[in-house]
């Protein structure tokens, strides 16, 4: 067997996206050693096009712990959304209705960007493009990642392993099966999304209800929007050239009362499958699930890196009174303090997305019951309150 150099850290996280990197912010402000290993370059990681939606709590963690500056600067303070359906426009006025709390939109590559800045400065250590990753001895008190670099294999010898590789990565799978219960729902319809460099055509976001379909308008910055429109999952993007994204989003979007779309040029454009999807629990000896690699949430509830962030809050302050007192509760109690935030998000996601799109195949029963879902929560203060209480995000336990 070739030799393998070999590390240690306390804390291996697999995975420099926002779960592995504010993981191991945190972890370093508690006085705990991480370090971190992503497949992919950092220019990739941090121009991958996703969230745009920070909570009120998210956005006050960052700020809180450090890596909030540029968030404070450029990011953008909403207060209410737009509903949009039956050609009229109707305001959900989120802050009124969730006790002053509100949401900021924050590019999720920024935030990205942010932490590794953060993690760079401080002398901490996240190895871009290694490869063949792979954890062992997870269920002994020494359990390793091994890897290579440039062909070179490498172990990083830990006390604990946290598996913030997302839904595709390798951490979730080298759980023995039969130790996890997967609950997942597929659902019949994807996001086309695009970001267009033109200035936002609205001030709050738009979720936009139509016989064609779902549409959102949302935007990262005043010069530059992202929507999305609902197609098909398995839908080809080379059916949709540019033209034809515009002519949909004319069309979905369309009010009575003359508001109107401002057309640029796209600069990314992707589709993406939607699921639900949970794994209980999130722990197997010592190896901690968190964020995408743990759950996935369709996107309607913009609640995905969201949650990765409230899991990985938890689990800092777990490892931290660990290394701290020897007290091994909180480390115990991870998964269940996660999943009931995780179960409540799940539904509201389902809620939202079930609310907002046309169902395939669908002879009118659907379609009814989402007008009439949308009518309700348009015109009732219970309703709404339950809608903006959910969407602005629940208080990070204490
Ligand atoms: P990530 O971001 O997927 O990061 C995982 C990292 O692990 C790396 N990796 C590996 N590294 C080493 N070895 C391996 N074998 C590895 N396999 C994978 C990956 O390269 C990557 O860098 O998971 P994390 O950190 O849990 O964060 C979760 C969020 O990314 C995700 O939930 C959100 O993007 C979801 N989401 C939204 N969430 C919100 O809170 N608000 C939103 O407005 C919102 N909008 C969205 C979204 C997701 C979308 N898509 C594209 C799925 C909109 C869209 C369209
Ligand atoms: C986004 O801006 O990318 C975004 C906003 C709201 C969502 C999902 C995505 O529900």
């Amino acid at each position: 067997m070739a030799s393998q150099a070999v590390t240690r850290t306390q804390v291996g996280i697999v995975g420099a996206g926002p779960a592995g990197l504010l993981l191991s912010h945190l972890l370093h402000l508690a006085g705990v050693e991480s370090v971190v290993l992503e497949n992919r370059s950092r220019e990739y990681v941090q121009q991958r096009v996703r969230a745009g939606v920070l909570e009120q709590a998210t956005a006050d963690l960052l700020a809180e712990t450090g890596v909030g500056r540029r968030l404070a600067r450029d990011g953008i303070v909403h207060h209410g959304l737009e509903l949009r359906f039956d050609g009229a426009a109707h305001r959900i006025a989120l802050s009124d209705l969730a006790g002053g709390r509100t949401i900021v939109i924050y590019g999720q590559q920024k935030v990205v960007e942010d932490l590794t800045e953060a993690r760079l400065a401080a002398g901490g250590q996240i190895h871009f493009e290694v490869a063949d990753v792979s954890v062992h001895d997870i269920d002994s008190a020494e359990p390793k990642i091994r890897y290579t670099v440039g062909g070179e294999p490498r172990e990083l010898a830990c006390d604990f392993i946290a598996g913030c590789d997302g839904f595709h990565g390798v951490c979730r799978p080298s759980i023995p099966a039969g130790a996890l219960s997967v609950y997942d729902h597929v659902y019949p319809y994807g996001w086309l999304g695009i970001l267009a460099t033109v200035p936002p055509s609205t001030d709050e976001l738009i979720y936009c209800y139509h016989d064609r379909g779902f549409a959102l308008h949302s935007l990262r910055s005043p010069e530059l929007s992202r929507l999305y429109i609902q197609v098909d999952p398995d839908e080809d993007i080379a059916n949709w050239p540019d033209e034809r994204i515009w002519e949909e989003l004319h069309t979905r979007f369309a009010i009575h009362d003359g508001w109107s779309l401002k057309e640029g040029p796209i600069v990314d454009k992707a589709i993406t499958a939607m699921r639900s999807f949970v794994v209980e629990p999130m722990q197997y000896g010592r190896l901690f699930l968190a964020g995408d690699a743990a759950h996935i949430v369709p996107p309607t509830g913009a609640k995905g890196m969201n949650l990765a962030v409230a899991d990985v809050r938890v689990l800092s302050r777990a490892l931290a009174e660990w290394y701290r007192t020897g007290r091994r509760d909180l480390l115990d109690g991870y998964s269940a303090a996660c999943l009931d935030r995780v179960w409540r998000v799940q539904d509201f996601s389902y809620w939202m997305t079930s609310m907002l799109h046309r169902e395939p195949g669908d002879d009118g029963f659907a379609h009814r019951r989402n007008l009439a879902r949308l009518r309700y929560v348009a015109s009732s203060r219970a309703a709404a309150t339950g809608l903006a209480e959910n969407y602005v995000g629940l208080p990070f336990a204490e």
